[in-house]
């Protein structure tokens, strides 16, 4: 595997960047998880914005303008010769002293972009779906650290993702600091009732994948709602889905031992993945 590092293409095993980065030594960078289908990366504008957004909040100055990243991704894909494909691009604030005053940081932006596969589930929790659990541990504060930001700074879901793996479950649900449905600790979480497709619009990522589903609902007439959502509201949903560029689109059908709906992926959850394969497959940037 050839990773892009800082303007070369390095092999994996030398795919590696100084100990005193500040994306290392304080989490101190964004990251973006992309997708590629069929010789078509999916969104990639979506997401580059999203990068430089992220980047702009936090003041990280990029080595390399938006269409340089973009020409950087795309040649990552060619060199792996990746068809179907996971892309990470990393930035970092780059090399600085021990402590974390980010003024320190005097040189460039250190970018990584790896070209890989990831199946985030077994394929049979696709078709049967998901059970999960929501955890304790809250998503961060939009004033402290605002879920919109693609940080490297995790803790926060790496935390929550303990806390489901010690109960036994996959993926959990996260509150806000006020109590709502947030997100998952890796998607963005859907709800259906009454033909009503809900999600929540606050604490939480504005995933990508969330736009496309919203997108797809639309177009097809089907109301759509994004606002607070309780626990209460999940429990006795006719439908509940998850979304991520990682995991795609992915049944719920129990949620902290009440089950959704039936018990079974909904016709609208169905629906939703059909039409989902059926964009991933035909738009994109080619390659
Ligand atoms: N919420 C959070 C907190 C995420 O990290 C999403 C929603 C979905 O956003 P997109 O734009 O991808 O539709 C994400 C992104 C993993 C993993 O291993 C998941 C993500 C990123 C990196 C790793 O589960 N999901």
């Amino acid at each position: 595997m050839k990773v892009y590092l800082n303007g070369k293409f390095v092999d994996q095993k030398d795919a590696k960047i100084s100990v005193f980065d500040h994306g290392l030594l304080y989490g101190d960078g964004a990251f973006e998880g992309i997708r590629s289908y069929n010789n078509l990366v999916f969104k990639l504008e979506e997401h580059i914005d999203r990068l430089y957004e992220t980047m702009h909040t936090l003041l990280i100055e990029c080595s390399l303008t938006k269409k340089q990243m973009i020409k950087a991704i795309v040649e990552t894909l060619k060199q792996n010769k990746i068809k179907d494909g996971y892309i990470r691009v990393v930035v970092t604030r780059g090399v600085g002293d021990l402590g974390l005053d980010p003024q320190k940081c005097k040189g460039t932006s250190s970018v990584i972009i790896i070209a890989d596969k990831i199946t985030l589930y077994p394929k049979e929790l696709y078709e049967k779906g998901l059970a999960i659990i929501t955890v304790p541990t809250v998503r961060n504060h939009p004033e402290a650290l605002n879920p919109e930001l693609k940080s490297l700074n995790y803790l926060n879901n790496i935390l929550a993702k303990i806390e489901a793996n010690i109960a036994g479950f996959n993926e959990a649900i996260m509150l806000d600091a006020t109590g709502v449905v947030a997100e998952c600790t890796g998607d963005n979480i859907f709800i259906v009732k009454k033909g009503l497709l809900l999600t929540p619009s606050q604490g939480r990522l504005r995933g990508i994948t969330r736009e496309v589903v919203l997108d797809l609902a639309r177009k097809s007439k089907m109301k759509t709602f994004e606002g607070a959502i309780t626990r209460h509201e999940i429990y006795n949903a006719d439908e509940c889905f998850l979304t991520g560029t990682a995991a795609e689109l992915i049944p719920v059908v129990n949620v902290d031992g009440r089950q959704i709906g039936n018990g079974k992926p909904g016709s609208v959850t169905k629906k939703m993945l059909k039409a989902f394969k059926e964009v991933t497959r035909k738009e994109g940037v080619k390659y």
